[in-house]
C-alpha cells in the first residue's frame, strides 16, 4: 500500500491554528447574542457545539453569555471535553440537567436565553419552559449556521483531507468493479479504505448504482450484482476529524456504452466541467445552477436533471448554502459541491460531483479523480 499514512494527515492543521480557530469562533458567537436579543445562548445541535468548543462527544449543551462560556456534560465525557473544549469551563452534571442550567443562570446573571429552535424537541422545550428561571426562552435559528457557512482555514484543511481520501478510496476500488461482484461489495471496499487511510467512516450511505439502478439519484448500494456493460454510480464520502467529503464519478463496465448513454456522459461532462469554469465569486446558488441546468436543457434532458447543482458541506453532509435556487451568493470560503446528472427510467444514470471551495475570485476544485470516461 503506496501512499499517504496517517501521520501524513495528522500533520495538517497544527495544534495551535486550531485552537486559534475556536478562539475565533468563540468570539463571533458572542459578538451575536446582543443582535439577537438574548444575553445568553444554549447550543445542543451537535455540529454546532462540536465547531464552537471543539468537544465531539455526543451529548452536550454549551452556555454562551459574554463573559462565560460553559460547557455542561455527563460523566461519560469529563475527561474528553477537558482536553478538546480549550475555551470553556467544564461543568459535569450530576443532579440532572435542568437544576444545572438555573445554576449556569443564576451565576452567569443571564435574563434571555436563546436556544436553537430548529434542533430542540418540543419535549424538552416545554420541559425548559417550565424549569428554568429566565424571563424569556427565546427561539433562535442559523444562528451557528450562519458562522458555519464561511469555513476557516482550519476547516479547509479537514475538508481537504476528506476530500483526498475519498479520491483515493475511489482509485482503491476501481480494480473490484467487475461483473458478478456486488453493489454492497465495492460500497465496503470504499469504506474499508476510507477508515483504513484514517477517516471515521462513509459521510452518508454510499450509493452503488449500477446498470438500470443508475437512473435513481440516490441508489444506495444493494445486493445487485454487477453485470457486463452496466454503468455504475459510485456517490459517496468519507468523514475526517468530523468534516464531511461528496464526490460521484460514473464508470462502464466490460465495454464502452451504447451512443445515447456517451452522450449523456457527455453531457453531464461538459456542465460540470463548464459551472467549474464559468462560477465566480458573488454569483448566487441559482446562478451556478443554471449554467449547468442549460447545458442540459440545449441537449435535451432538461427534465431528466431532477435536483439542484449542489450544496454545502462541511460538519453535515448537506448543509448551507444550496447551489440550486438560492439567492445566496456563494462568498469565499464557502464549500460546495458541483454535481449535474441525467437519469432516464428504466435505461441510466450519469452523475459527475466534485467539491469546491470558493477563492478570491474563482472556485478551487478540491476533488481530483479523473473525470474522462473510465471504461473497466
Ligand atoms: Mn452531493
Amino acid at each position: 500500500m503506496s501512499g499517504l499514512t496517517m501521520s501524513d494527515y495528522a500533520s495538517d492543521g497544527s495544534r495551535n491554528g486550531k485552537k486559534e480557530a475556536l478562539m475565533n469562533r468563540l468570539l463571533s458567537i458572542k459578538s451575536k447574542l446582543e443582535d439577537n436579543g438574548v444575553d445568553g445562548m444554549l447550543v445542543s445541535k451537535r455540529e454546532n457545539f462540536m465547531y464552537l468548543s471543539g468537544f465531539t462527544g455526543s451529548f452536550s449543551y454549551l452556555v454562551i453569555t459574554a463573559n462565560h462560556s460553559i460547557l455542561i456534560t455527563d460523566g461519560r465525557y469529563n475527561e474528553q471535553a477537558a482536553q478538546q473544549a480549550p475555551f470553556f469551563e467544564i461543568v459535569k452534571y450530576t443532579k440532572g440537567i435542568n437544576a444545572e442550567l438555573n445554576e449556569i443562570i443564576k451565576k452567569c446573571g443571564i435574563r434571555k436565553l436563546g436556544f436553537e429552535s430548529l434542533h430542540l424537541s418540543y419535549d424538552k422545550f416545554l420541559d425548559l419552559k417550565e424549569k428554568l428561571e429566565v424571563e424569556e426562552l427565546k427561539p433562535l435559528k442559523n444562528v451557528v449556521e450562519s458562522l458555519r457557512v464561511v469555513k476557516d482555514e482550519e476547516e479547509i484543511n479537514l475538508i481537504r483531507t476528506a476530500v483526498r481520501i475519498a479520491d483515493e478510496a475511489f482509485s482503491h476500488v476501481l480494480p473490484y468493479i467487475k461483473p458478478g461482484v456486488s453493489e454492497l461489495e465495492v460500497a465496503a471496499g470504499l469504506e474499508y479504505f476510507v477508515k483504513k487511510r484514517g477517516g471515521e467512516g462513509a459521510s452518508f450511505k454510499t450509493i452503488v448504482a449500477s446498470g438500470k439502478r443508475s437512473s435513481m439519484a440516490h441508489g444506495v448500494a444493494s445486493e445487485k450484482l454487477i453485470e457486463d456493460g452496466d454503468p455504475v454510480v459510485l456517490d459517496f464520502g468519507a468523514v475526517y476529524r468530523g468534516y464531511c467529503s461528496d464526490m460521484t464519478r460514473t464508470v462502464f463496465v466490460g465495454r464502452k456504452p451504447c451512443a445515447k448513454m456517451e452522450e449523456i456522459y457527455n453531457t453531464v461532462l461538459t456542465a460540470q466541467v463548464e459551472a467549474l469554469k464559468r462560477a465566480r465569486r458573488g454569483m448566487t446558488g441559482k446562478e451556478i445552477d443554471s449554467i449547468a441546468r442549460e447545458i442540459i436543457k440545449g441537449a435535451g434532458y432538461g427534465d431528466n436533471f431532477g435536483h439542484g447543482l449542489g450544496h454545502g458541506v462541511g460538519l453535515e453532509i448537506h448543509e448551507d448554502p444550496s447551489v440550486a435556487s438560492s439567492e445566496t451568493a456563494i462568498e469565499k470560503g464557502m464549500v460546495v459541491t458541483i454535481e449535474p446528472g441525467i437519469y432516464i427510467e428504466g435505461f441510466g444514470g450519469v452523475r459527475i460531483e466534485d467539491m469546491i471551495v470558493m477563492g478570491d475570485d474563482e472556485p478551487i476544485v478540491l476533488t481530483a479523480s479523473p473525470k474522462d470516461m473510465i471504461i473497466l
